[in-house]
């Protein structure tokens, strides 16, 4: 089997989405998910301009080899862009090769080693009251985890939170990056009167997440961990900013909450010392930014060595493609942990077309050959990309601070 052609599909159903479709001599094709938030023309200029003349008349089936070749072989290595690029490529790989044999790409990966995926979603409101709502009302839906987010007394906006009551959209149309602010003192004195609230209110059955967003230094976020301990977190994400790994051991030592981390790293290399110092229990990285489901494997052996799981990054700012490539991954490997999902908007679902069933909070792999999705390429073309940001985030007296 030869690979004859490849396109990449910038479309704004909803919001902005980046694609790679692969085509074969046979009339199979692969899709995959290129869209960093925000970023998505860079990606998409790398796919066209340099590795997609490579790919031309490679075999599919081989994609360990391809994978190094646009890894190793270009020498210069890692980086948000050259990842997400690689990962795309790797994910319609796969699909190609599930579609060419006719089975789930699941059972290429080693099979079912779940007959469900348990999937958290994420509640927000503008104040306490308003989270509780929105909490019970995910628990209404069947969710048995919810990531919780809030706005703060005193601070105007604050990430994971819709001024507007619509779904979450932090990346904004526009030639410039809106700027928010914020206020870390206000912040660690809130969220676990929030989460005491929160846990009084609903069963301890129920589990709870919460993601501080990078915002925290190392002794900050030891002190949210230790007065989160008595609620009982499934996981706190994101606490420090996760280039900081040394700031991991600090952390560490001082709380028995959970940690997560992942969702911007983009090789093995970047979790490596976290996993084998045993200074995580979830690794977020995801299909897309991770350089595909041939390096997440990996990963995830490397993790499962540690009793680390899985917790698959999987924003609404990816496309359903990532989160279909998640789910197979997350089916096959040992140790999937849980499943990030917001749900999409409506028009995103027109376009993108996917197979898996959800229901009570658990995804069910459906037996579609290949990852399960596809696309109408058609009312795709109908919406335009536009170029939108993430914020940037100062702190009160204008200092820059992590977003
Ligand atoms: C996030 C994301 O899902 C998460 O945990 O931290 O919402 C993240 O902010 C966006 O994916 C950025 O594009
Ligand atoms: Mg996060």
């Amino acid at each position: 089997m030869k690979i004859i052609k490849a396109e990449v599909i910038v479309c704004a159903p909803g919001r902005n989405f980046v694609t790679i479709k692969i085509e074969t001599d046979q009339g199979i094709y692969g899709l995959g998910d290129a869209t960093l938030n925000g970023r998505e023309l860079a990606v998409a200029t790398y796919l066209e301009k340099h590795l997609i003349p490579c790919l031309i008349g490679r075999d599919p089936f081989d994609s360990e080899d391809i994978w190094h070749y646009f890894y190793r072989g270009v020498y210069w290595r890692r980086g948000a862009v050259n990842m997400t690029a690689i990962g795309a490529i790797d994910m319609a790989l796969w699909d190609i090769k599930g579609k060419a044999l006719d089975v789930p790409v699941y059972k290429l990966l080693g099979g079912k080693s779940r007959q469900k995926l348990m999937a958290y979603t994420h509640a927000q409101g503008r104040d306490m009251e308003e989270t509780i709502d929105k909490v019970a009302e995910k628990v209404a839906q069947g969710y048995q985890a919810v990531r919780v987010q809030s706005g703060v007394p005193g601070m105007k906006d604050i990430y994971g939170i819709s001024n507007d009551k619509k779904s979450y959209e932090p990346a904004i149309i526009g030639q410039k990056p809106i700027e928010e602010s914020w206020n870390t003192s206000k912040y660690l004195n809130y969220i676990p009167k929030l989460f005491s609230k929160v846990r009084e209110t609903f069963s301890d059955d129920l589990h709870l997440l919460h993601d501080a967003h990078h915002r925290l230094t190392p002794i900050e976020a030891a002190r949210l961990g230790k007065e989160l301990e008595p609620f009982n977190l499934f996981w706190l994400e994101d606490t420090i900013p996760a280039e900081l790994q040394e700031g991991f051991k600090l952390l560490r030592q001082h709380t028995s909450t959970p940690l997560a981390v992942g969702e911007i790293f983009n090789t093995i290399y970047d979790c490596q010392d976290l996993i084998t110092n045993q200074l995580i229990d979830y690794i977020r990285m995801t299909i897309a930014h991770g350089g595909g489901i041939t390096p997440m494997l990996k990963i995830a052996s490397l993790a499962g060595l540690y009793h680390i799981k899985t917790g698959c990054h999987g924003p609404s700012d990816l496309s359903p493609i990532n989160l279909a490539a998640c789910l197979h991954f997350g089916t096959a490997i040992n140790n999937f942990g849980i499943q990030e999902y917001m749900g999409y908007a409506d028009l995103t679902m027109e376009v993108f077309k996917f197979s898996h069933d959800f229901k009570n909070g658990f995804f069910t792999m459906s037996e579609a050959p290949g990852l399960g999705i596809d696309m109408d390429f058609e009312k795709a073309k109908k919406h335009q990309y536009k170029q939108a940001y993430l914020p940037v985030n100062r702190l009160e007296d204008g200092t820059l601070h992590s977003w």
